[in-house]
């Protein structure tokens, strides 16, 4: 099928007493043939993603939009009297946490858009991440049963399953395919289990932590079940196309492990290697060494994965003993070159905690990985430190990216427009072509000024709507969206929130530009004391937004239900990114690129991919504040008091709203625990952990600061267009071809 006989059959499609979900089908089985038809040849090399998550979001525009026919089929709907918005009302394939689960995505979207043969293999979890509802401002969790609108962009490949073996249990994974279009089109390969109803419960939730342990049997069993149904196939495919010479796998597989996650893959293609094809044990380890790739996307302790070995002994033995005996070969290799008793410890893959899934990833992958420069030195310098010394080659700095397509091309269709009368449309297609907007920037401040205008203008109906708020028009708008993580710190913008409605209220702040602060976040269901920052800064927003002496200046909105949907609408609409994460513990973070792409400044502290963004969109067109790494380990050292802070009247007046009764928690004792652990630790953290009264001071003034310039609509108009015209760099597509270049070795030659 080509465009042309797509759009006359989509013309014949008879839209009368259809509801949307039925042509939402119908329409995406029409472009889904329309893209296959045309899928290319298979490549020699390839390269294979493995991750436990993949946060695809809406595949309907961004695939039409692919296939190049986004624009026809509005028109043809236009003329049937249908607005192709509608499908809106279908939702989100969540089957993703946050970060790590979107930057799947963008990287399959980004190689295929290069043509390089890069494919995804993952879970196909019947319940993606939770749905959010807010009950007297608590997050409640609802199931998310994305496949109640259909799943017409899979393909269910029956006589391509395979057995996944337990030991109390043989359950069967049955692939799902979806097609990732682009320059080439590209698998998404989704693995469901089925089998006896203990079976298919593997496949049944997405875990959604994305930092502490949870239901670990569950767990081990997933990400066993995915790992080993990947690498089977693999080792078959090799099989049949270059037989037993599995020497060769190298040569054309790479396979990444995006997080320890998918780590016992590595133990299982050397079990399929030695059991099944007898394959000595040395001769497996060095192929697996030659294929395999591991990314690191967090240094939080509590989400470094250890299995317990009682549990991995009874539920795979084989596996067990695989660990044991490569545990030893890398004890025996250590001690040979007089590694000391506590580094050995430290690299150890059989630890008094478990198996480590880190240790194991460093000790086999060829190249190890960051996800940002101080990220990659941070990982260099401190939690891998010893491993960098015996292995330094493996390391290797791989700045995140994201998506331009989703991320500015299909959420911000104005501004597209605009760029393409500034600077052409070349940068559509080679999106280094956005740095030449530098030259004109002074020339479009005003057009600039009307596009975020209409930008905000959508995502302010789109609130009210969904959340009942009214925003005027002309606010300024502040957005914090990301997962609910006291690392994050919005809790720190709640308090400089009270501390600008106090100011307010009482006079000492004057000439305050309108303002809204935008919140999404959905906090992992255990985790209590992110569900209370939910809680607080909802009690926040009924105070704030019910204030008539105040809200004509200023306003806050926690919107419900936060998910790739909503961010492109929010990312738009936004005039200033909150990146305000403790210094050193947010790896990378990708929506500050997305912000950035959008033209959005950012307020944020010297943290991740921050760093880089600020150090190519210039300083002075964004505000950095707070601690530096190298304070935070200063403060550490020579010991932190949080509450000489607390001495400051308007801080102090900020934080003791947590106790003094200015807001509810319902009874529940929660907001004074928040408050504890600020004050006097709590749980094994010691007092406020993570410097949020530190840089509280900091970032207030840092907000009057944007306020104030905010004033001079077209100087900053133009620092948001200098955050536009140097974003290239934050394109997975040039982080694509660095792990294409860098680490698969694989082209874009079929
Ligand atoms: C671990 C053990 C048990 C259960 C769950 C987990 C778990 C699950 C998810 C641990 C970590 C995650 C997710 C981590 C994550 O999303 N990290 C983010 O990755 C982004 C992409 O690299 C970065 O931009 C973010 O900075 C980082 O926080």
């Amino acid at each position: 099928m080509d465009k042309k006989q797509f759009t006359e059959r989509l013309k014949k499609i008879d839209v009368k007493n259809k509801g949307v979900i039925s042509l939402y089908n119908e329409i995406s089985a029409l472009a889904m043939e329309l893209g296959l038809s045309s899928a290319g040849k298979a490549s020699e090399r390839n390269a294979y993603y493995l991750s436990m998550e993949f946060l695809i979001g809406r595949s309907f525009y961004n695939n039409l939009m692919e296939l190049g026919v986004l624009e026809q089929t509005s028109e043809i709907l236009a003329e049937k009297g249908i607005d192709i918005n509608v499908f809106e009302e279908i939702e989100d394939a969540a089957l993703g946490n946050g970060g790590l689960g979107r930057l799947a995505a963008c990287f399959l979207d980004s190689a295929a858009g290069l043509g390089l043969p890069l494919h995804g293999y993952g879970i196909r979890y019947k319940y993606g991440l939770f749905k959010q509802a807010i009950k007297n401002g608590f997050q409640i969790e609802l199931p998310d049963d994305w496949q109640r609108f259909g799943d017409p962009w899979s393909v269910r490949r029956e006589n391509e399953k395979r057995t996944v073996i337990f030991a109390d249990m043989s359950v069967t994974a049955v692939p799902y395919d979806m097609p990732v279009f682009g320059k080439r089109t590209n698998v998404l390969r989704l693995w469901q289990a089925e089998g006896s109803a203990e079976a298919q419960k593997i496949s049944e939730y997405l875990y959604p932590a994305d930092d502490t342990e949870e239901g670990k049997i569950l767990r081990l069993r997933q990400e066993y079940f995915f790992s080993a149904a990947a690498v089977g196939e693999l080792i078959e495919k090799h099989i049949k196309k270059h037989g037993r010479n599995f020497e060769s796998f190298p040569q054309y597989n790479a396979i990444q492990l995006n997080d320890t996650h998918p780590v016992l893959s590595i133990i299982e293609f050397i079990r399929l290697l030695t059991a099944d094809y007898k394959v000595n044990f040395s001769d497996a380890l060095e192929i697996a060494k030659k294929t395999f790739s591991y990314t690191n996307h967090t240094v939080l302790p509590e989400a470094l994965e250890c299995w317990n070995a009682d549990i991995v002994k009874k539920i795979l033995p084989d596996i067990y003993a695989l660990l044991i005996k490569i545990h030893l070969k890398q004890k025996d290799e250590l001690t040979r070159l007089n590694c000391t008793r506590e580094e050995l410890a430290d690299m150890a893959i059989y630890t008094s905690n478990g198996f480590s899934m880190a240790n194991l990833a460093l000790y086999v992958a060829k190249t190890v990985n960051g996800v940002a420069k101080l990220h990659t030195e941070i990982l260099k310098q401190n939690l891998f430190k010893t491993a960098y010394k015996y292995y330094p080659g493996k390391f290797q700095n791989k700045t995140n990216g994201i998506t331009q397509r989703r991320w500015l091309m299909l959420c911000n269709g104005e501004l597209s427009v605009l760029l393409d009368e500034t600077i052409g449309t070349g940068w559509r297609s080679d999106v280094s072509e956005l740095g030449k907007l530098n030259g004109y920037i002074g020339q479009i401040a005003e057009e600039f000024v009307a596009v975020k205008a209409e930008k905000k203008k959508q995502l302010f109906k789109y609130i009210k709507q969904r959340e009942g708020v009214d925003i005027p028009d002309n606010f300024l708008v502040y957005s914090q969206v990301k997962r609910l993580h006291e690392y994050k710190r919005q809790l720190m913008t709640a308090f400089a929130i009270l501390e600008i409605y106090y100011g307010l209220k009482d006079g000492t702040i004057k000439n305050f530009a309108p303002s809204v602060f935008i919140f999404g976040a959905k906090s992992a269901p255990a985790y209590k004391r992110a569900k209370t920052i939910i809680k607080f800064i909802n009690e926040i927003a009924a105070i704030v937004n019910e204030d008539e002496q105040t809200n004509g200046l200023l306003k806050v909105v926690f919107v419900c239900n936060y998910n790739v949907s909503y961010a492109e609408k929010i990312i738009a609409g936004s005039d200033v990114s909150l990146q305000v994460s403790t210094a050193g513990l947010e790896a990378s973070g990708t929506g500050n690129m997305k912000f950035m792409m959008n033209g959005a400044v950012t307020c944020g502290t010297m943290d991740g991919a921050n760093i880089e963004i600020v150090e190519y969109a210039g300083l002075e067109n964004n505000y950095v504040f707070g601690a530096t790494v190298e304070d935070i380990s200063k403060l550490k050292k020579e010991g932190y008091e949080p509450l000489k802070y607390l001495a400051d009247p308007k801080h102090g007046k900020a934080v003791k709203t947590l106790i003094d009764g200015t807001f509810e928690d319902g009874g529940t004792g929660s907001f004074k625990e928040l408050y504890d652990s600020l004050t006097v630790g709590a749980s094994w953290h010691k007092a406020d952990n993570y410097f949020v009264l530190y840089d509280l001071e900091s970032y207030v003034n840092a907000l009057l600061k944007i306020n104030g310039d905010y004033k001079d609509k077209n100087s900053f108009a133009e620092k948001q267009l200098k955050n536009v015209a140097n974003s290239a760099y934050f394109s997975s597509d040039r982080t694509i071809k660095e792990y294409a270049d860098e680490i698969w070795e694989i082209s874009d030659a079929f």
